[in-house]
């Protein structure tokens, strides 16, 4: 039986996933309306293919409880928050789950740590906490990391389909592990060390988010001479060797625009291309904000409350909200004091901003500019309706004939 710790957006359909394809699995979460949630057959968050998943692993016999489970193998995917000051990672959701799970687990149990880590959590505190239990590594207790990859928007296809990566101690715990994730993962799976492992996640990560810092910094030397930044890139994209992805309002969730700042907290004076990237889109909501500023000065527009921004999670079409570019921006806003700009988003049902809207004709009728921040569908199907409003695209969606970009 594998026992799931942490059933977000990770551990969810991990452990769907796993009881899906002819596991017994039992998912574990400390949060009892989460649990409750989950035993009355409802899903907790909205992502493409999600809901049938969930209906295929309740016909298999997956079980919710807020207890750890005894057994030999665990997966523990619960948060890993990083401190916004000292830029890193606090692993005490991991230890505690590792300190409960030494306290149930069978004798010679697998732990597999799929939360995302900065290098060297494991030796420096996810050991100690096994040994200081008095178990030892290797023979009553056997650690592996296998950090997720799966972009939200589009989980369920790359469970099945992404490549993984299986940091462990010993070959044979390594193969015992890469058998479980085989059962579902089309993907080939590398076997490698921990520490090797580690940094691949945040390398990944890293990796992006110096790309997308790459065309941000780009749109602000296009805009500096009133350059066509989507056109430079797709041209420049046209090479066999280059690969440019798109500037953005800011960069937002909890993977890309947290994980680089691993690599700063702990390398300070040798992450120095990193710092400036996240640097570079952490400004970017401060940029938006000032073309917001900008562009009501040139169409002489003096009202904020005409001024709504479209768009709150951190990216299209799914309904998470973490470090979204939309509330940086309005974070901003308040540091200069000013009257908080309209917000609309489809996914987002509840009130959690100022001004906040929930019928978009009603939130277009009412501004007299518009700021795509998200390029949900649901705007490109309604284009129609922003014909006679200022525009003000962060992702280059609409065919604008008098609109404005970043
Ligand atoms: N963004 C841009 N320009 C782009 C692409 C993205 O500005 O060209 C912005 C998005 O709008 C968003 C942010 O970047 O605000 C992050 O979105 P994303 O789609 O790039 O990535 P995440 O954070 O949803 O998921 C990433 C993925 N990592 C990589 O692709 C290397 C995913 O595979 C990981 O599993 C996930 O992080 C994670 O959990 O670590």
């Amino acid at each position: 039986m594998i026992n799931v710790i942490g059933l977000g957006y990770i551990g969810l359909p991990t452990a769907l996933m796993l009881a899906a394809h002819g596991l017994e699995v039992i998912g574990t979460d400390c949060n009892k309306e989460l649990v409750d949630t989950l035993k009355a057959g409802r899903t907790t968050f909205k992502e493409e293919g999600l809901d049938a998943l969930f209906a295929r692993a309740g016909q298999a016999g997956i079980r919710f409880s807020q207890q750890y489970q005894e057994t030999d193998f665990y997966i523990v995917s619960v948060p890993t928050p990083y401190d916004k000051f000292s830029k890193k990672v606090d692993p005490s959701y991991v230890m505690g789950a590792v300190k409960d799970i030494v306290q149930v687990s069978k004798p010679g149990a697998v732990i597999v740590i799929e939360s995302t880590i900065s290098p060297g959590t494991i030796d420096r505190f996810i050991r100690p906490v096994i040994t200081e239990s008095g178990r030892i590594i290797g023979e009553d207790i056997h650690l592996a990391h296998a950090p997720e990859r799966i972009i939200p928007g589009n989980m369920v296809y790359e469970l099945l389909h992404n490549n993984r990566t299986i940091g462990v101690d010993s070959p044979e715990i390594g193969r015992k592990i890469k058998d479980i994730y085989s059962r579902f993962c089309q993907g080939e799976i590398v076997v490698t060390d921990i520490r090797t492992a580690e940094m691949t996640k945040v390398v990944e990560n890293t990796f992006r988010a110096v790309n997308i810092a790459f065309a941000n910094e780009l749109a602000k030397i296009c805009r500096h001479d009133n350059l066509d930044v989507y056109e430079i890139i797709r041209i420049c994209n046209m090479h066999p060797r280059v690969n440019i992805l798109q500037p953005g309002p800011g960069v937002g969730g909890h993977c890309i625009s947290v994980d680089p700042w691993f690599l700063v907290g702990d390398y300070p004076s040798l992450a120095k291309v990193i710092d400036e990237s996240m640097k570079t889109n952490d400004g970017m909501p401060e940029f938006v904000l000032n073309r917001i500023y900008e562009i009501m000065k040139e169409r002489g527009l003096k009202d904020l409350k005409k001024v709504g921004l479209y768009g709150l999670t951190y990216k299209e079409n799914i309904d998470d909200i973490r470090e979204s570019p939309t509330l940086q921006l309005l974070s901003s806003q308040r540091h200069h004091l000013a009257q908080p700009l309209c917000v609309y988003d489809p996914f987002i049902q509840e009130d959690i901003v100022a001004n906040q809207y929930h019928d978009l004709k009603e939130f277009i009728q009412d501004m007299e500019m518009v700021v795509i921040m998200v390029k949900h569908d649901e705007i490109k199907e309604n284009m129609e309706l922003l014909k006679d409003k200022i525009v003000l695209d962060c992702h280059n969606i609409c065919d604008l004939q008098e609109g404005y970009h970043l």
